[in-house]
């Protein structure tokens, strides 16, 4: 199916009447119980039919709607026990929360699914072929869909802080791919989450792309730039229902980082340091992209820490509970990202606070917050985290052992391939030494040399660029591979035959075969 024409247009049409249009209508916002057919998620997910479609609102936990995919997983439940079959196509901004992929997947009710997740009952029945998952860069999902590529949505499923009897909605604390899929849906469930303030409103930045050969360039220039509008309008004859819920989203808070995170994290602000004191990033610095988890959430921790590196912004998919304290301090500036992926403790502060965090954060779909247009025209500086990485500085981000999927690509290529300058980290060693994450040869390549600029771990930094990948390989087995994978490391090289990429094809995985034969890579041999 293809698009002709665009719901919103740029600027003029976008920013300024839909402000206007939008601000009238606040206060009709929500409680309209007359415009809207209210019904449970029992209701709603006993329309659904097996074999249908489904686009959810969201990018991680935040936005993602909480009542009505639940209530198909009970569905699919009792569906499977009558023995008759029941499976949705379910597709998001990003990975969701274990109430919906997780609930969804010990029903068994998901047939396709894309284009991220992380949730570990449905990487169970990703790697047993029971879900049929394909991994996608994030910022080309929404177009894909357009485009025709997965066929058409039936439901549209959209978690919202309000909505008015016309349709304008005011979305949750995540983005992802909702304008494409509310726009492309047959029809639309909302749930309307108490929990969520209307104060949101302004916080979004909603746009739909037209497709090509009609596309034109994204007007931003720096990341506060707003392109798009405040609300997400949809056509108010697609809503057949409207679930009340009142939820928050379930985001563990973090645990205090180990020593190797620490590390890591610090080694990260080390190579920014030097970087920026070289003059190898501008002196009003640049923005940052960083990907979820410990490490990433330390990183911005020390980065505020650091008196060298000025106040910054961000250009991004998530944020995390570090930014907040670090816009409190005046450190980071503004936030451009998909959504606001806070512990819901942060989430209770930034809500009792809005005031202050309004005109510092912006989200916006996927397809803006990961496009590779704007991620190189402001020279965004990436961090992503890697499983494994080569002596030659290609990277897996998705593969244990080269076979069993774990989360999948998520937008680290959308920000690696893209970037000013791209950082990866990764522990030196997981499972306690019996596997090294630097590698002969990554067992799956989802990021090559030519993309990866920079490599951490605990060990130190691996600066690649300018290295041919000789050069590489000793720069990363020195600073990168813990001591005690560093003989074996030069011994692969060793045996190498020549070539510009000495890799000796027949021993390359060496490495993950010792530890598939005998549970420790150390066992790996090239003599
Ligand atoms: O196993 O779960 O049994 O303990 O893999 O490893 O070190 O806890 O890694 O949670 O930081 O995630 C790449 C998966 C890292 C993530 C990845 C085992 C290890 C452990 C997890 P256990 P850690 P993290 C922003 C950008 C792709 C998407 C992305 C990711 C488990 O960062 O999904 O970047 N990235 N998106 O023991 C075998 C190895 C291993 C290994 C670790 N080499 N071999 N097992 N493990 N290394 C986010 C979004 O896009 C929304």
């Amino acid at each position: 199916m293809k698009i002709s024409g665009i719901i919103y247009n740029f600027v003029a049409e976008y920013t300024l009447n839909s402000t206007i249009s939008c601000n009238a209508h606040l206060e009709n916002l929500v409680q309209n119980k007359m415009a809207f057919n209210y019904i449970t998620a029992q209701e709603a997910a006993a329309m659904i039919n097996d074999g249908d479609t489904i686009g959810l609102s969201g990018f991680t936990a935040p936005g993602t709607p909480k009542a009505i995919p639940n209530a198909i997983a009970e569905r699919a439940e009792k569906e499977h026990e009558e023995d008759r079959p029941f499976k949705i196509n379910l597709f998001t901004g990003a990975s969701t929360s274990d109430r919906c992929d997780g609930a969804l997947s010990r029903a068994n009710a998901i047939n396709r699914r894309a284009p991220y997740q992380n949730v570990p009952d449905l990487r169970k029945r990703i790697n047993s072929h029971d879900a049929h998952y394909f991994d996608r860069h994030l910022s080309e999902m929404a177009q894909e869909m357009r485009y025709g590529f997965y066929g058409p949505v039936d439901y549209a499923i959209i978690e919202a802080a309000a909505i008015s009897p016309d349709g304008e909605i005011i979305l949750g604390t995540g983005v992802g791919n909702v304008p494409t899929f509310a726009h492309m849906a047959k029809k639309i469930f909302i749930e309307l989450n108490e929990n969520l303030p209307e104060q949101l409103h302004g916080m979004h930045d909603v746009i739909l792309l037209q497709d090509p050969p009609y596309r034109r360039e994204i007007p931003i220039y720096k990341a506060s730039d707003r392109i798009g509008s405040p609300v997400l309008k949809v056509d108010p004859s697609k809503v057949v229902g409207i679930v009340r819920t009142k939820f928050y989203d379930g985001v563990k808070a973090f645990s205090a980082p180990d020593e190797v995170s620490k590390q890591i994290g610090a080694n990260v602000v080390r190579f920014l340091v030097s970087e920026y004191r070289r003059g190898g990033i501008p002196k009003e610095f640049l923005p940052l992209q960083s990907g979820v988890g410990n490490v990433a959430n330390a990183v911005l921790y020390d980065l505020g820490e650091s008196s060298e590196i000025p106040p910054f912004m961000m250009y991004t998919e998530v944020i995390q509970d570090a930014v907040l304290e670090l816009m409190q301090k005046g450190k980071c500036t503004f936030a451009s990202t998909c959504s606001m992926t806070f512990a819901d403790a942060t989430e209770e502060r930034l809500f009792a606070d809005m005031d202050f965090y309004k005109d510092k954060i912006l989200m916006r779909p996927a397809e803006i917050s990961n496009n590779p247009e704007v991620i190189r025209r402001i020279g965004v500086i990436a961090m992503n985290t890697a499983l494994e990485a080569d002596i030659f500085g290609c990277v897996n981000s998705t593969h244990v052992l080269g076979t069993k999927m774990m989360n999948g690509i998520g937008g680290s290529g959308d920000f690696t391939r893209n970037a000013y300058i791209s950082i990866f980290s990764c522990p030196s060693v997981t499972k306690g030494g019996l596997i090294s994450n630097i590698v002969p040869m990554v067992a799956h390549p989802d990021h090559s040399e030519h993309s990866v600029d920079i490599l951490v771990t605990d060990q130190g930094i691996a600066d690649l660029r300018g290295k041919d990948p000789v050069q590489r390989a000793h720069e990363i087995i020195n600073n990168c591979a813990h001591p005690m994978y560093r003989e074996l490391l030069n011994d692969y090289l060793k045996i190498g035959r020549g070539g510009q990429t000495p890799h000796v094809l027949e021993r390359a995985f060496a490495f993950h075969n010792a530890f598939n034969e005998t549970g420790d890579m150390r066992n790996a041999s090239f003599s």
